[in-house]
C-alpha cells in the first residue's frame, strides 16, 4: 500500500484515517475524497482532496487514474439508523457505490478493503461469541447490504483477482469526528454529554449488550490487514474484529469512575432498539487473531480514560 483512495473521507473512520495515512505514506500519498467539500477541515485542506460522488464511476475511475493509486479504501456509505430511514437510499448507495469501488480496483488492479459491520448478523445468529462462518440473516437495510456486500467483495476476489479484504466493525467510540447515523452512537454521546451536561438519556435500554472497539484500534485494524500476508488469509470479506462487549449501564458505570455525579437515564427509541436487539452481544474474532494478528490495545478502561481526555482537551 503506497498511494490510497479514500471515500467517505469526511465520516468518522474516514477523518481519522487520512490524518494517519498521510503521517505514515506521506501528503501525497494519499487522496481524501468525499461527496461534499467542508472548508476549513483538515481532511479537505491538509492534503490532496477531491469531490467525489462514488455513484459517478466515470469520475471515480478518472480520480483514481489521476493519481495511480494502488489501493481504494472504500468508505462511502449510509449507517443502519440512517437507512432505516430510507431503505432504497441506503440499497443504492452502499451497494451501488461499493460496486463501483471494486470496478474501479478491478480495472486498476488495486489492493481493495471496504467495512462491513456486526450488523451483518440477524436475530437467529447465536448472540454470543457469534461464531464468524454462521448463518447471516439480517433484518436491517444496512445489514442487508453488508452481507451482500461481503458476498460481492469476495465475489471480485475469486472471479476477477480482486485483492479485497475487509473486517466487520463493532460500534466505533472516537472523539476527533462525531458518528453519523448509527445505532452504536450512543456511545459517543454519552461521553460528550458526561462532560457538557452531567447527564445522558440514552435511546438503547439497558442490557441491550453490544460490540465496541477504539477508533485507535480500529485504524490499525484496517492498516495492518491491508498488509498481511495475502497467503495467510483463509477468510478475506469480512473478518470478525472486537475489543469489549458493553452494555449502556456499563459503559456508564466506566465513566462514573472518572465523573461521580453523572447521571443516566432511559428513553427508548423503538428502530433503533430493534436494530440493536437483533445484533450480537458478543462476536468471536478468533479468526483475525489467527490469520492476520488483529490485536486491539484499548480495553474499556484504558478507552475511557482517553476519551475524557481528549474531549476535555478539545472543549477548553
Ligand atoms: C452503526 O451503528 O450503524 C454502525 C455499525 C455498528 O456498523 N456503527
Amino acid at each position: 500500500m503506497k498511494k490510497v483512495l479514500i471515500t467517505g473521507s469526511l465520516g468518522q473512520i474516514g477523518s481519522e484515517l487520512v490524518e494517519r495515512l498521510r503521517k505514515d505514506l506521506g501528503n501525497d500519498n494519499v487522496i481524501a475524497t468525499d461527496i461534499r467539500k467542508l472548508d476549513g477541515n483538515p481532511v479537505c485542506t491538509e492534503g490532496i482532496f477531491e469531490i467525489l460522488d462514488v455513484m459517478n464511476y466515470d469520475n471515480f475511475l478518472a480520480i483514481a487514474k489521476k493519481y495511480h493509486v494502488d489501493t481504494v479504501i472504500h468508505l462511502a456509505a449510509l449507517l443502519s439508523a440512517t437507512a432505516e430511514k430510507n431503505p432504497k437510499f441506503g440499497w443504492d448507495l452502499n451497494m451501488g457505490g461499493l460496486m463501483n469501488a471494486l470496478d474501479v480496483a478491478k480495472e486498476l488492479k488495486t489492493k481493495f478493503f471496504a467495512p462491513s459491520s456486526i450488523a451483518a448478523y440477524g436475530p437467529d445468529a447465536n448472540p454470543n461469541h457469534t461464531p464468524q462462518d454462521t448463518v447471516m440473516h439480517p433484518t436491517t437495510m444496512y445489514g442487508v447490504t453488508k452481507v451482500a456486500g461481503e458476498l460481492l467483495a469476495n465475489y471480485y476476489h475469486t472471479r476477477y483477482g480482486v485483492d479485497s479484504r475487509s473486517v466487520r466493525f463493532p460500534g466505533l467510540i472516537s472523539y476527533k469526528s462525531e458518528p453519523g447515523g448509527g445505532t452504536s452512537d450512543y456511545n459517543v454521546d454519552m461521553f460528550y454529554q458526561a462532560l457538557l451536561k452531567g447527564s445522558y438519556e440514552c435511546y438503547l435500554a439497558e442490557g441491550t449488550k453490544m460490540d465496541m472497539m477504539y477508533m485507535d484500534d480500529a485504524i490499525d485494524a484496517i492498516i495492518n490487514l491491508l498488509n498481511a500476508d495475502p497467503k495467510k488469509l483463509v477468510h478475506r470479506n469480512s473478518f470478525n474484529i472486537t475489543a469489549f462487549s458493553l452494555a449502556p449501564e456499563e459503559l456508564f458505570a466506566a465513566i462514573k469512575k472518572h465523573i461521580p455525579d453523572f447521571k443516566l437515564s432511559y428513553k427508548i427509541d423503538p428502530v433503533k432498539q430493534a436494530i440493536a436487539d437483533s445484533w450480537p452481544n458478543s462476536i468471536d474474532d478468533s479468526d483475525a487473531k489467527k490469520e492476520w494478528g488483529f490485536k486491539p490495545e484499548f480495553d474499556v478502561d484504558k478507552m475511557t480514560k482517553e476519551m475524557l481526555v481528549k474531549l476535555t482537551e478539545k472543549f477548553k
